[in-house]
């Protein structure tokens, strides 16, 4: 058997349940996963839960539980939540399992027979919550570094001798450039050791909970020293075959147990026993809530789930699709030297910006309007050089991004696919061209398409069911070959299309919900849409000044829908000039999405805006009636730039 990708998380511990700090890293290695697989590497993806140590001891008796039912029913949650979250994982280790046990003992005593481990009295400080042991000087105000309340602990143990590994630990970092990521992570834990590597207590007074030290039943092994070993124990080490899938490709994990535990440890440990390290370890930063970091222990959690089900029903995307939008802004968003703060408007904000305008109308537009000029099926023709260029470059980024596991990097790198697409298509302008009769238009349309099949692909390993929505648009199987993303071999010409179905409703915002920060800050919306033109006799006069007041813009229609619940009116966004605002008008008894979409209209742009079946409008635009009542919109009598005024 070929040797594995190997990606771990770090196993969790089971004092509460999962939250979007810990569904973080949990998606960071998924998304891992699901590259390296599409890339046509066979992939063992890790995960698990942590179990014993005092800390989870506690909460089981806080909650007034047998501990082993307590984890148990909480790990249970871990293993439960991930597939939810369309987390793949091949193996899901529990270091109360038996296969774990074995591997720590034996671990344990060849490290004992090696003469690693001497016997001594520990006398110091001790951090449950963090399950750290801390000299008198790294207290701060009597605290932990981390701000947690400390116990004096007087106890006979093992030690590690961790400080004779210094050295081979500090020839291995120099030697790969790649073994700690990021690179700042790297100077904090090179400093660490230029600090003096200290040897470690590896064993605690039995509390009746823990694996008993080989040998030794009065002491449990410390829970860190145990957990580490998960990582070797689920290869099936000792027993032959483990060499498939260890060292691992790439251990994810947080900043807070890289440098202490995951950087020196782990490694220290590996190298006495004589394993290999693992190639890259990544310590990400943390997600930050009102200031704090998110966790359990801080009772702020976001339960990625619930994220997503709120989400669904505020926008009425699907609930798989709302999964996806949690993936995609933990991967958008994923922080890496600095801490991110998570705010339910940012969420909100990134989900209108990057999912419903970016993605939603590139796709949307694209559909429609391959419907609308090219009979609804893929197009032959060449796609055009600058398409090929922006299709080449976002590839190649998103790789890039991935050697040193940049998962926001890789992440934007798809997006500028969309992003160009929706520009390209303002400045082709297929319209213009189908007007004109323009050969071009074919290849203009392929162009998109292809850009769209290759955006499906890039964000496959990060939305994995929108991917497959968009593929199932553009009426071919789902894009999973990586070599294949970009080519014209994945676009077949005569492909029929489906209809454009818009993924991702737009989010109404209310004022309290509206961003503060807006990428690209609109002006003031205005203007209260008007269902239907009502004819009104000139009733006054008004001079030119009054009529100054009334701000007229031309723009386009770039998406269309009808308003659930109402047989007239019609949500629109509309763009004018550089900016887009959704618009809805009672035109539906006169005109089809279909026909909405790409059309020139005239919009007032300076009216209050106001609430329509509770769906916001931002503008008016102007038609005349017809005899039944109906609209006939007006529109330039040859096409102008959008934002262009009109008097
Ligand atoms: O430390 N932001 O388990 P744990 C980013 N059992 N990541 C976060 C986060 C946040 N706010 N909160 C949690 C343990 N994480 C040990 C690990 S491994 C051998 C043993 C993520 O349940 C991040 O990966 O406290 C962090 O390192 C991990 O959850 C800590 O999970």
């Amino acid at each position: 058997m070929s040797k594995k990708y190997t990606i771990t998380t770090p196993i969790y511990y089971v004092n509460s349940v999962p939250h979007i700090g810990t569904a973080l890293t949990t998606l960071a290695a998924d998304v891992t996963a699901r590259y390296q697989k599409m890339r046509g590497r066979e992939v063992f993806f890790l995960t698990g839960t942590d179990e014993n140590g005092l800390k989870v001891k506690e909460a089981a008796e806080k909650a007034g539980k047998d501990p082993m039912a307590f984890v148990d029913e909480i790990s249970s949650k871990f293993k439960e939540i991930w597939p939810g979250m369309f987390i793949e994982f091949d193996d899901f280790i529990r270091t109360t399992e038996p296969r774990h046990r074995i591997a720590v003992q034996e671990f344990f005593r060849i490290l004992q027979e090696k003469g690693h481990i001497y016997t001594g009295t520990y006398e110091g400080w001790y951090d449950v919550s963090s399950e750290t042991f801390y000299k008198e000087s790294d207290l701060v105000d009597g605290k932990s570094p981390d701000g947690n309340e400390v116990r004096w602990v007087k106890e006979d143990n093992y030690f590690f001798r961790m400080s004779s590994f210094a050295e081979p630990l500090m020839a291995h970092i120099d030697a790969n450039p790649n073994f700690i990521l990021p690179e700042t992570r790297k100077n904090e834990v090179v400093s660490f050791i230029k600090q003096g590597l200290r040897d470690v207590c590896i064993s605690r007074a039995n509390p009746g909970w823990g694996i008993p030290v080989p040998g030794d039943d009065s002491q449990v092994v410390y829970v860190w020293f145990d957990a580490l070993i998960n990582y070797i124990a689920a290869t099936g080490w000792p027993k032959p075959g483990w060499e498939d899938y260890w060292p691992a490709e790439v251990q994810w994990m947080g900043k807070d147990i890289l440098t202490r535990f995951h950087a020196t440890l782990w490694p220290a440990m590996l190298l006495g026993v004589g394993l290999p390290l693992p190639e890259t370890l990544v310590g990400h930063a943390w997600l930050l809530m009102g200031g704090e970091k998110i966790s359990k222990s801080k009772g702020n959690v976001v339960a990625p789930l619930e994220l997503a089900a709120e989400l669904s029903e505020r926008s009425t995307c699907a609930l798989d699709v709302a999964i996806d939008a949690v993936r995609f802004y933990m991967a958008a968003t994923l922080p890496v030297d600095n801490d991110s703060v998570f705010t339910y408007e940012e969420f909100d904000r990134k989900y209108n910006t990057d999912l419903a305008n970016d993605l939603g109308n590139a796709l949307n537009r694209s559909l429609a309007m391959s419907h609308k000029f090219v009979g609804g099926s893929v197009p032959g023709g060449s796609v055009e050089e600058e398409a090929v260029q922006a299709i080449a470059k976002a590839k190649a980024d998103f790789e890039t991004a991935m050697v040193t596991f940049r998962i926001d990097h890789a992440t934007d790198a798809a997006w500028s696919v969309v992003r160009f697409l929706n520009k390209y298509i303002d400045t082709r302008a297929p319209w213009a061209l189908a007007k004109n009769n323009d050969p071009a238009l074919p290849g203009v349309i392929r162009s998109m398409l292809l850009c769209l099949r290759t955006a499906e692909g890039l964000v496959r390993s990060i939305m994995p069911k929108t991917a497959d929505a968009i593929a199932a648009q553009l009426g071919s199987s789902p894009l999973t070959d990586w070599s294949q993303i970009g080519t014209e071999g994945s676009l077949i010409e005569g492909t029929a299309l489906s209809q454009p179905k818009p993924i991702f409703p737009r989010l109404e915002l209310t004022k309290k919900e509206e961003p503060k920060k807006m990428e690209q800050p609109k002006p003031q919306p205005t203007a209260t849409p008007i269902p239907a033109q009502k004819e009104e006799a000139v009733a006054t006069e008004i001079t030119i000044d009054d009529f100054a007041k009334v701000k007229l813009k031309v723009g386009r229609v770039l998406e269309a829908e009808p308003v659930e619940g109402s047989d007239k009116l019609m949500k629109l966004q509309v763009v004018i000039g550089e900016e887009r605002r959704q618009i809805v008008a009672g035109i539906r008894k006169s005109y089809s999405a279909e026909d909405l979409i790409s059309r020139q209209v005239i919009v007032c742009v300076n009216l209050k805006p106001a609430k329509l079946r509770g769906v916001e409008s931002q503008g008016m635009l102007l038609a005349a009636t017809d005899a039944d009542g109906g609209a006939i919109l007006l529109q330039p009598d040859k096409e102008a730039p959008e934002g262009t005024g009109v008097k």
